[in-house]
């Protein structure tokens, strides 16, 4: 039969992450075993969110998360998974997930170096319409000794050691870096890997999209539809922008990242300080566009800079192609 189609020594991100932590001085294979146990727990969510609709998974689980949003079975179902193999990867000393108010603290048997802020399934409004939702993660080294704290996962983006996503698209992908590059990885099912697809991703230097939910235009500070109008009615000769907005961060972001162009979930009137989470959505995101090429701001300053206070703040966010990011900047400093 032909083999010619089957690559026979193919680029796993499995055999990528074993490859990469070889090359890292003095590694003790710690933090492989933490990205590959996130792995695991996302192709079983991959398994699972592909499953919601014939396992009646979908649904409300009767009970709400720490948002306030209602909390569906799957919600439940990545949260565990996440948790479970996190834990059994004996690299995490605690975990914040956005499903859990309070910091989860790893058994003191199983204790590793690592810090992972989560989320497990964003997007999950979108379950029941079978919109593309992800998977969202952040890994530290912890900075406090003996018992974990809250001082573990108060830290600035800027110590992300790892972070990346996981899309539930039309194909599952996981956006992954370690601080040297962003690289894509496509799920084969039929493997069970997910396969090098896009190495050292670069994001363009300006889009023609713009992405935000303008029904809070009633509310939005002026510099924002000061600059919404500048990209639909240019009066510079150049051409209106497209719009997109999924309401999924994972898709609008990699959108974003594929396409080039700008990502906005900014502050209004009803959310002062946006909706967006600091540790589990807007720190991995700015890491992972950043390692793109790209720049990420809350509007006043950048979104790895942020000293966080809370586990589950919020701030303003505007991430996209680095001269269409500068250009909103320019706008609030015209309309501040
Ligand atoms: P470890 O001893 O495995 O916890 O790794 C120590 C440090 O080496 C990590 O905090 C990373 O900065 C780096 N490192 C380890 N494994 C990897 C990997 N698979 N890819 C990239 N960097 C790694
Ligand atoms: P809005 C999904 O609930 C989410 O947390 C993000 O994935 C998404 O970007 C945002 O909220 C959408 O919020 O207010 O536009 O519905």
């Amino acid at each position: 039969s032909d083999q010619s189609a089957f690559d026979t020594d193919v680029w796993t991100l499995t055999r990528f992450v074993i490859e990469t932590g070889r090359q890292a001085k003095g590694a003790t294979g710690e933090l492989t075993q933490l990205i590959n146990a996130m792995l695991t727990a996302i192709k079983a969510i991959s398994s699972a969110v592909r499953k919601a609709g014939l396992a009646h998974l979908q649904g409300i689980a009767g009970s709400v998360n720490v948002t306030g949003d209602d909390v569906k079975k799957l919600d439940v179902l990545s949260n565990d998974l996440v948790i479970n193999m996190l834990r059994a990867s004996y690299s995490t000393c605690c975990m914040v997930s956005e499903e859990n108010k309070d910091l989860i603290v790893t058994p003191k048997d199983k204790r590793g170096k690592y810090v992972v802020c989560f989320d497990p399934l964003d997007g999950s409004s979108n379950i029941d319409c079978l919109a593309s939702i992800g998977t969202i993660f952040a890994i530290y080294k912890r900075v406090t000794e003996g018992e974990p704290t809250d001082q573990d996962a108060l830290q600035q983006g800027n110590n992300i050691v790892c972070a990346g996503y996981a899309l539930y698209g039309s194909a599952t992908l996981v956006a992954l870096s370690t601080g040297a590059g962003l690289n894509f990885f496509m799920l084969d099912p039929a493997v069970g890997e997910f396969i090098l697809t896009e190495r050292n991703v670069r994001i363009k230097p300006k889009g023609k999209i713009y992405s935000l939910n303008e029904g809070y235009a009633k509310y939005f500070h002026p510099s924002i539809n000061e600059y919404l109008k500048h990209k639909k009615y240019p009066e510079d000769g150049s051409s209106p922008y497209g719009a997109r907005y999924v309401g999924s961060m994972v898709s609008d972001v990699h959108r974003t990242i594929a396409y080039g162009g700008i990502f906005m979930y900014p502050a209004n009137e009803k959310s002062p300080k946006g909706k967006l989470r600091l540790l589990y959505e807007c720190n991995p995101i700015a890491f992972l566009i950043e390692q793109a090429g790209g720049l990420a701001t809350t509007g006043s300053q950048r979104v790895l800079d942020v000293q966080p206070e809370a586990l589950h703040q919020r701030v303003p966010f505007v991430v996209g192609s680095p001269d269409d990011v500068n250009e909103y900047l320019s706008f609030v400093k015209k309309f501040a």
